[in-house]
């Protein structure tokens, strides 16, 4: 048995952001250093995505994680004892093999997806290196520009407002540090905004202000009056940003705006987010139509691609065949990258060299359901994707997060580059 290779695996339930059971997975290697990961899960989710394995029935709303438990002890740690732990695209064939089916449902996308970033722990662990560069990070690491809600809606806030996430990107930061000081400053200014109007009914599922506004535009109103009356300029320095989440309310050919009480058609719907496109400061867009919606997406990016960043989430599952397809058809211009959406790191980083071979954009993601876990801010670094989403500037589950990332970037000193405006095409 060679050091780095895996000597036990712990499997256990933990609890996520939400109150469910997720897992975790823990492994030891036999140099004595180990490694764990936790498993996290949306709310929002595409068609195509690895799925959860959830006991169903009535115990903790059917959100029970036995049986993938049961797969992790019977099948998958015996499978992976005696690996080596650093060679991740083995243990990752491993892993899906045992499975063997398209979307994880025999063993969970939850299971696979705590054991394979535990295995990433455990070899960087083993290696004795920070988990980014033990990822491939190199000398000069780009520090992503993070993707951040103010306020939230959708599937996360019991579709209060029909769009999902309203954020902001600051882009004209000098760093990561300064980027989240200009953002705790917009969130004060927008918690004051929405209780002076006497809106606020708390705090959405990602942290952000849970609002009731008239109308998705007037929450765009808020979300800009809040960048001005922190003092940021939304074209040179902070941006807006819409996760329109489409696929989740679009039913019966039609786009169902239930905070608004009406139904726009495909084709008036093409025309209202086009026209929140010309007329907000708006640097980023994701799944403006419904995921099945091919012909919208490519009609969009080419109508507004140059200048604003469109971001395919549920469009494309983190999923290279997704991905290549999405650059060939010009269906959008960047990937949404959620390690849990693909169900292995070697998977999910086969889409991601998908977008960059492509030239598409990068935003290494959170889910919704989340926890202490920080994993996804290393990956960040360590495969340079320049941008950074997990949800609201509140809640520990997304401010571990965030300080993890501040961590990183003061390990390096000057090494550290923020990434900045050319990650949206502006320099
Ligand atoms: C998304 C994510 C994060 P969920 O849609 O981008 O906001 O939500 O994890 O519920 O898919
Ligand atoms: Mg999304």
């Amino acid at each position: 048995m060679s050091d780095l290779d895996i000597s036990s695996v712990a499997a256990r339930q933990v609890w996520d952001s939400r109150g469910r059971p997720t897992i975790e997975v823990e492994i030891h290697l036999a140099i004595g250093a180990s490694g764990r990961a936790i498993a996290p899960a949306g709310a929002s989710t595409g068609s195509g995505e690895a799925l959860d394995l959830r006991d169903g029935g009535a115990t903790f709303g059917g959100y029970g994680v036995t049986k993938a438990l049961a797969g992790l002890r019977d099948e998958i740690i015996p499978a992976l004892v005696g690996q080596p732990a650093d060679q991740q695209a083995h243990l990752d064939s491993i892993l899906a093999d045992l499975d063997g089916t398209p979307q994880f449902t025999r063993l969970g996308g939850n299971a696979l997806i705590a054991t394979s970033l535990a295995a990433a722990h455990a070899a960087a662990a083993g290696r004795n290196m920070p988990l980014w560069q033990s990822l491939g990070g190199t000398t000069e690491p780009l520090i992503p520009v993070p993707e951040i809600q103010i306020f939230g809606g959708g599937a996360h806030a019991a579709g209060a407002m029909d769009l999902q996430d309203f954020m902001v990107v600051p882009f004209g930061a000098s760093s990561f540090r300064e980027a989240l000081e200009w953002v705790a400053e917009i969130y004060l200014a927008a918690g004051k905004l929405v209780s002076q109007r006497g809106l606020s009914v708390g705090v959405a599922d990602e942290g952000g202000f849970w609002p009731v506004f008239e109308s998705n535009e007037k929450a765009l109103d808020s979300l800009l009056a809040s960048i001005e009356s922190a003092g940021f300029d939304p074209a040179t320095q902070v941006g807006m940003s819409i996760d329109v989440a489409a696929s989740q309310f679009y039913r019966d050919g039609a786009y169902q705006l239930k905070a608004e009480g009406r139904a726009l058609s495909p084709q008036d719907w093409y025309a209202q987010v086009s026209g929140w496109v010309r007329s907000y400061p708006i640097a980023m867009i994701e799944d403006p139509f419904t995921e099945h919606d091919h012909a919208s997406h490519r009609a969009f990016t080419s109508e507004f691609g140059s200048r604003v960043q469109i971001v395919g989430d549920d469009l494309l599952v983190t999923n290279r065949q997704n991905v290549e397809a999405a650059a060939a058809g010009h269906t959008c211009t960047a990937l949404l990258c959620k390690p849990n959406q693909a169900g292995t790191l070697t998977r999910t980083r086969e889409a991601f060299d998908a977008a960059k071979a492509a030239g598409m954009g990068t935003i290494v993601s959170a889910r919704s359901g989340e926890s202490e876990d920080t994993t996804i801010a290393h990956l960040a670094v360590g495969w340079a994707s320049g941008q950074f989403k997990v949800g609201s500037f509140t809640r520990s589950e997304r401010m571990a997060k965030w300080n993890e990332m501040l961590r990183i970037e003061e390990s390096l000193g000057t090494r550290a580059r923020y990434a900045g405006g050319s990650v949206l095409g502006r320099t």
